[in-house]
């Protein structure tokens, strides 16, 4: 493709757009393909200690940036914890809310729907899995001369790169949870974020443990979660 073609619309640059496609049976067993990839995807809360390349972590979040957001403005910051001092301080003060959560502010039946999980205030895998990812949204930015501008649909947009991201752990053969403990603004200070940024998802990210159990839980079918007009 000539990369000079382009087009000006309203006096801004288009640049031509040519999109892979595939015969229909190509693409018959390109979609069955990811869908059987992605439905071996599970969150999984027991981690091993084992390393994994910062390059593999890049490339996870190169992956979730591409996803898109209201005009453009990719509204997210993905800040990748190794540190064990931080990684320690995380999980002291989840567990410190967790266990609030769990003793005076989730309701009984919020306890009860959770009962088949196994899930409890205690979080080791935030000091065992190598990396945590925690993603925020920046609901507006800041110019240099101290001016708001906002951001649009940013709960939207960076729930889209949460997806991406979590493909993309999935894709390279390691694990990861949707952690959301709450209320989250102590993530904000540990990690010593400007004052446009609210935490929204923390992703533990490595290999499982060597002998890892997952509740027995299934997907909707589709006949449930599609309804065709
Ligand atoms: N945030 C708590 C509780 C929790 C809530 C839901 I909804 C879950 O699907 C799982 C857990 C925790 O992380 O334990």
């Amino acid at each position: 493709m000539n990369t000079n073609d382009f087009i000006l619309v309203d006096g801004f640059k288009h640049i031509r757009h040519i999109q892979e496609s595939f015969d229909e049976q190509e693409m018959l067993r390109k979609s069955k393909s990811l869908y059987n990839n992605l439905n071996k995807r599970r969150s999984i809360r027991d981690f091993s200690e084992k390393d994994i390349p910062i390059e593999v972590i890049e490339n996870l979040i190169k992956t979730a940036s591409t996803a898109p957001s209201g005009a453009n403005k990719q509204p997210w910051t993905f800040c990748v914890v190794k540190s064990a001092e931080i990684k320690k301080k995380i999980r002291f003060a989840a567990e410190e809310e967790e266990r609030k959560s769990y003793s005076e502010r989730m309701s009984d039946e919020w306890l009860n729907d959770l009962k088949h999980l196994g899930t409890d205030a205690n979080k080791p895998f935030l000091e065992k899995a190598p990396y945590l990812i925690i993603v925020f949204k920046r609901p507006y930015e800041i110019d240099s001369e101290g001016k708001k501008h906002q951001n649009y649909y940013v709960n939207e947009s960076v729930g889209l790169a949460c997806g991406f991201l979590i493909s993309a752990i999935h894709n390279a053969g390691l694990v990861t949870l949707t952690h959301t403990p709450s209320p989250m603004r102590f993530l904000e200070k540990i990690l010593n974020r400007p004052n446009n940024e609210r935490a929204f998802l923390l992703l533990p990210v490595g290999y499982e443990a060597e002998k890892t159990y997952v509740p027995d839980i299934k997907r909707k079918s589709l006949d449930v979660v599609m309804k065709l007009y």
